[in-house]
C-alpha cells in the first residue's frame, strides 16, 4: 500500500528538519511538505531531505495547505494519507498505529486522540479548551470524540476523496467532522501521544486561540 505524509509547515525550520529525518529513519519515503509561505528556511530544509515540497506563495493557513497536500498525493496515487505536524509534537513511531485500521479496510479514517493517549506537559487551560472543543463538536456535529483539535489522522483513498476540506485557516479541523458525517465515513480513534515543549507551546495555538475557534465553529452553524 502506498503511504503518504502530508505535513503543513509554516515557519518550522527549528524542527522540520529532525521529523523528516525520523520519517525517513522509519522508511516513511512519501513525504509531503505543503510550505505555506514561510518567512524562514522551512522549504529549503524539506527540499534537502527529499521530500516533495509544495509551497504557497502566501499564507494561506493550515486547512489550505492540508487541501494542496492531500489534493498531490491522491494525484500521486496514494492509498493511505497520513496528516502530521511539522514541529516534532506527534510520535514517527505511532504513524503504524493510526494506519492499521485503515490499511485493514476496518475503517475510512482513524483519528489521533491524545485524551486516549497522553497530551505530556499540556498546559491546564489548553486541555480545558480542548476538552471544551469536544462538547462543542458533538453539539455541532453529534459525533462523539475524546479529541476535537488533533492534526495526526490516517485516511483511505476513498475518504481522502470524499472529504472537501474548504476552511483555510483552522476551522478545518470542524470541517473533517461535518464531512465524516455527511459521506458516512467509518471512523476510530487511535490513542497518540502528544508533546508539549517550549518550542511547541511558544509556536503553536494557544489556548485562546483555540477558544476563539470553538466559538467560530458554534457561530457559522447558528448565526449564519
Ligand atoms: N501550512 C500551514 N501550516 C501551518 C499554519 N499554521 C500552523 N501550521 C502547521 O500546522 C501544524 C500544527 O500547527 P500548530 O500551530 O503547532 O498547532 P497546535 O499544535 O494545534 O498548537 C504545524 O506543523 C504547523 O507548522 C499555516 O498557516 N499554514
Ligand atoms: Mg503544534
Amino acid at each position: 500500500m502506498k503511504v503518504f505524509i502530508v505535513i503543513p509547515a509554516y515557519n518550522e525550520a527549528g524542527k522540520i528538519r529532525r521529523v523528516l529525518l525520523k520519517l525517513k529513519k522509519n522508511s516513511y519515503k512519501n513525504i509531503i511538505v505543503v510550505d505555506d509561505g514561510s518567512k524562514d528556511c522551512t522549504a529549503k530544509i524539506a527540499e534537502e531531505s527529499g521530500a516533495y515540497v509544495l509551497k504557497h506563495v502566501i499564507n494561506r493557513g493550515q486547512g489550505a495547505a492540508l487541501k494542496t497536500g492531500i489534493d498531490y498525493a491522491l494525484e500521486k496515487k496514494a492509498d493511505i494519507i497520513v496528516t502530521f505536524d511539522a514541529d516534532d509534537q506527534f510520535m514517527v513511531k505511532e504513524i503504524k498505529d493510526i494506519i492499521c485500521p485503515v490499511a485493514k479496510g476496518e475503517v475510512d479514517i482513524a483519528l489521533g486522540s491524545r485524551f486516549l493517549g497522553k497530551a505530556v506537559n499540556i498546559p491546564f487551560l489548553k486541555k480545558m479548551v480542548l476538552k471544551l472543543g469536544i462538547f462543542v463538536v458533538f453539539l455541532l456535529y453529534g459525533i462523539n470524540i475524546t479529541d476535537s483539535q488533533g492534526g495526526f489522522r490516517a485516511m483511505s483513498r476513498k475518504a481522502s476523496q470524499r472529504i472537501n476540506l474548504t476552511a483555510d485557516r483552522m476551522e478545518h479541523a470542524a470541517e473533517f467532522f461535518s464531512e465524516i458525517m455527511r459521506n458516512k465515513l467509518k471512523y476510530r480513534e487511535v490513542p497518540i501521544t502528544v508533546r508539549y515543549d517550549t518550542y511547541a507551546l511558544k509556536k503553536g495555538q494557544n489556548w485562546s486561540d483555540s477558544f476563539g475557534l470553538g466559538m467560530k465553529m458554534l457561530f457559522n452553524k447558528y448565526m449564519r
